[in-house]
């Protein structure tokens, strides 16, 4: 028997409503301010919600210093050779070939810069890298296309896809959050330790949320950790970042950072819809 056009709508229509009721019963009632996103003119990082996020900004300031520094004493430099040692002011050129105090200063000068960079970069790299006992650990898989959670210590798993434009009011977003947006945030109370184990399941993808200052590679067969401790309520978005194919644009990731409460009732929720 086939169906009739309007049976088929109604059909799909009632799947949607179920899919997008059962993904809703797993967000939070909460209204949270969207701080982890990018705003129109911005040029420089998301607003800083935890302290990996806050020790990368301050290195990145730290080293704009130094770049600029150097970039204005090499290009002076420049200029001042072009003046004064042009073929017009200078036609006779010097004959040597060799200045022992300067080679030894453009030797020295650039390990000390090294150096320092080097002292101020590798702990935070070391914070970043040593991963410590997590309050909450969920574990990362990356799709094509899309992200698969896992609350390993509470049976709660989803996946989460991204929104339709058409979708974005239903689901509490503004319109300038498509391609930021899905279906199901990853909830997290505010204050506690995030720990995080990727993988992927078919490509590599790379899991990054700006404002958490975190990026990890999810490559198949291999586990690999970060961590994290939003300090802010608030939604935080971040986006697929290694080109895992066509769809890569399109799998990004939504955080929710809610309080104790709000996070404990929405567990409760999610835990009764996976059956725990
Ligand atoms: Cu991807």
């Amino acid at each position: 028997m086939r169906l009739s056009n309007f049976a088929k709508t109604a059909w799909a229509t009632t799947c949607l409503t179920l899919a997008g009721a059962a993904a809703r019963a797993q967000d939070v009632n909460v209204e949270l301010p969207v701080i982890g996103a990018p705003h129109q003119g911005g040029i420089g990082f998301q607003e800083a919600a935890t302290s990996i996020a806050r020790d990368v900004h301050w290195l990145d300031g730290m080293l704009l210093w130094i770049i600029t520094a150097i970039v204005l004493f090499v290009t002076g430099l420049m200029i001042w050779v072009f003046i004064k040692f042009n073929r017009k002011s200078n036609p006779n050129p010097a004959g040597f070939t060799h200045n022992s105090p300067l080679e030894i200063a453009w030797t020295v000068v650039p390990i000390i810069v090294l150096v320092f960079i080097g002292a101020f970069s590798l702990p935070v790299l070391f914070n970043q890298q040593e991963i410590p006992e997590g309050d909450i650990t969920i574990k990362v898989t990356g799709y094509q296309w899309y992200w698969g959670y896992e609350y390993v210590d509470d049976g709660v798993a989803f996946e989460s896809f991204m929104l339709a434009p058409e979708e974005l009011a239903d689901y509490g977003y503004s319109d300038d959050l498509y391609k930021l947006a899905t279906n199901q945030p990853i909830v997290l109370p505010v204050g506690k330790t995030v720990v995080m184990q990727l993988t992927g399941a078919d490509v590599i993808h790379s899991w990054t949320v700006p404002a958490f200052g975190v990026k990890q590679d999810a490559v198949p067969g291999r586990l690999a950790q970060l961590w994290f401790n939003p300090d802010k309520e608030g939604i935080y978005f971040g986006q697929c970042s290694e080109l895992c194919g066509k769809d890569h644009a399109f799998m990004p990731i939504t955080v929710k950072v809610v309080s104790q409460e709000a996070y404990d009732a929405w567990l409760e929720e999610a835990k009764v819809q996976n059956g725990v």
